[in-house]
């Protein structure tokens, strides 16, 4: 049996006591069916029955009822499409076997996957999204990798095995394809070292995520939450859920290959701009990002602290900053508790235009000097005269000491 897109199926009240059976049948559904509430008994899958939920499909849970193996050969329930619990605050068990390739939404009560979890194997959940504002329940639930698109929603969102214990209590490793998401006010700890190779995302100001043992992201980190942990970062850093503040209790160290990525929209620190707030030292190297947002055009002098810290040290390598009109740039400037992007004028420096003075800008400075017409060959869009570091119409050796000036932090 097919339901179509635009199909609906609303599986009601048949006969008290006697659960509707599906059996040695397949159903392909692609419309919305609906479990109603006032159903009081469970759903047999018999005999091989399969019910596809396919993409873009929605079943919908509204009771408390179970989907259940019935005799004969083995059932499943395959969910590409939507599977949502909205209604029930006790427990809806499936028993059968169950995949989710698509979105299982759990917003009241339990759903508990007792059957064969085709997703979860070994430590590792794998594929399929998983919307978790009450609890989601399966056997043997002991996640230490993700490999999944998981979102936490408030205090209450839990992931459990079938004793109740945590399921996530020994989660380690957000994978490379794994997504991790914390809201409203579900905080999470890990005891040792968590290691996110994937997006992970503290997505509300009161969301703590704790990693007694430092969180190594190679990933991406975003939020606008706490990170309780020394983070060291070889991937990349975006504070706020555009823009916000990124709160890390701890040191945060950034590698060479790591990258800080900060969204400019207006002058409030937090609100119109991103920031790194790091309670102990930042160490900095590789690259920032930074980025003009929301049509807003800053003026020379603009000043955006993008990073606090206890103490700061080091430097980007790297900068990626917007352009802004003739004569200024966005630099950063470093100080012993902070790191700001000044808007100044711009002499020159820019030597690859691409409105940053950094170390990229060096070896085309120094051809500039030795060879301009091999430099004016190779940035053929780029002047000459942004060599020219003391304003004396001169590109020569009188302007390496101001070209260092613009290029090092005092
Ligand atoms: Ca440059
Ligand atoms: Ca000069």
């Amino acid at each position: 049996m097919d339901i179509a897109s635009n199909g609906m199926l609303t599986i009601g009240q048949v006969t008290t006591g006697i659960p509707q059976v599906l059996s040695g049948c397949t159903i392909n559904n692609a419309g919305t069916a609906t479990w109603a509430a006032n159903n009081t008994d469970d759903l047999l899958l018999a005999n091989g029955a399969v019910f596809n939920n396919l993409a873009g499909a929605v079943f919908e849970v509204q009771n408390n009822k179970s989907i259940s193996q019935g005799a004969g050969a083995a059932s499943s329930f395959n969910n590409a499409g939507t599977f949502r619990k909205t209604q029930g605050i006790a427990t809806t068990t499936i028993g059968c076997a169950y995949s989710n390739a698509g979105l299982l939404t759990i917003e009241s009560g339990i759903v508990y996957i007792s059957g064969p979890f085709a997703n979860y194997s070994g430590t590792t959940l794998t594929n399929g999204d998983y919307a978790v504002a009450a609890t989601l329940k399966f056997t043997n639930a002991n996640i230490a990798t993700n490999a999944a698109n998981i979102i936490l929603d408030g205090p209450a969102s839990a992931i459990v095995n079938q004793n109740n214990q945590d399921g996530l209590a020994n989660l380690s490793v957000n994978d490379a394809s794994g997504s991790l998401t914390f809201a409203n006010g579900r905080n999470f700890t890990r005891n040792g070292l968590f290691t996110n190779a994937g997006y992970l995302t503290v997505n509300a100001a009161n969301s703590t995520f704790m990693a007694t043992g430092g969180l190594d992201n190679q990933g991406t980190l975003a939020g606008v939450g706490t990170i309780a942990a020394n983070v060291t970062n070889s991937g990349v850093v975006a504070p706020g859920v555009s823009p916000g503040t990124l709160t890390i209790t701890g040191n945060y160290t950034q590698a060479a290959s790591g990258m800080l990525v900060i969204e400019i929209g207006g002058h409030a620190p937090g609100v119109e701009f991103d920031r790194l707030d790091v309670s102990g030292t930042a160490l900095l190297d590789g690259a920032l990002d930074a980025s003009l947002i929301s049509t807003f055009v800053p003026n020379l002098g603009d000043s955006f602290t993008f990073l606090v810290a206890g103490s700061s040290s080091g430097t980007f390598i790297t900068l990626n900053v917007p352009c802004l009109a003739a004569g200024s740039l966005m630099a950063p400037v470093y100080h012993t508790t902070s790191v700001e992007l000044l808007v100044e004028p711009a002499t020159s420096g820019d030597m690859d235009c691409n409105c940053a003075v950094d170390s990229s800008d060096v070896v085309p400075f120094v051809l500039a000097l030795v060879d301009p017409t091999a430099y004016q060959v190779q940035y053929p869009n780029c002047s000459l005269t942004h060599a020219d570091m003391n304003n004396d119409g001169l590109q020569d050796g009188a302007d390496i000491q101001e070209f260092l000036n613009a290029l090092l932090p005092p």
